[in-house]
């Protein structure tokens, strides 16, 4: 049973979790918007992941005796000024749901829920693979700068990573 502290952090996390992916989906329109197929590919990708890592904390918690809350969500930005821009933001949204997870593991210690602590772990191994991603694509997208033929390749190179992740 998830002790009353855990399951309202828990949630929170769901919620975190449900964000992001509303955050990667209004970035995947943007991109396509913009006529540019790999960012959006990509975005819609890490927007399902998102939604997947929900659903994972959703079946966790209800099968530790707790119950998931489905709540509002806020509406994330429509526009991301540019490509830069808006991977930038990726990989600090991902930075700010690294350390969500860490306060959350913190939290499992102090409840001495080591199951709970055991089904973070995955959680922790995911953050290191999407921000060590987000941090590569950011450091190829400012190589490009303002070039518009680097950023069409850019866009054909983000649809293999896509592929291949
Ligand atoms: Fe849910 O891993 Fe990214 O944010």
């Amino acid at each position: 049973m998830l002790s009353e502290k855990l399951e309202k952090a828990l949630n929170k996390q769901i919620q975190i979790e449900a964000e992001s992916s509303q955050v990667y989906l209004s970035m995947a329109s943007w991109a396509e918007v913009k006529g540019l197929e790999g960012i959006a590919t990509f975005m819609y990708d890490q927007s399902d992941e998102e939604r997947m890592h929900m659903l994972k904390l959703i079946k966790y918690v209800n099968e530790r005796g707790g119950h998931a809350k489905v709540s509002t969500l806020k509406a994330p930005k429509l526009d991301f000024g540019t490509f830069q821009k808006m991977f930038k933001e990726l990989l600090e949204h991902e930075i700010f749901v690294s350390n969500s997870i860490n306060d959350l593991v913190h939290i499992t210690l102090q409840e001495k829920d080591y199951a709970t602590h055991n089904f973070l772990q995955w959680y922790v191994a995911e953050q290191i693979e999407e921000e060590a991603l987000a941090r590569t694509i950011l450091d190829k997208i400012n190589l490009i700068g303002n070039d518009k033929g680097g950023l069409y390749l850019f866009d054909r190179d983000v649809q293999q990573i896509t592929a291949n992740s």
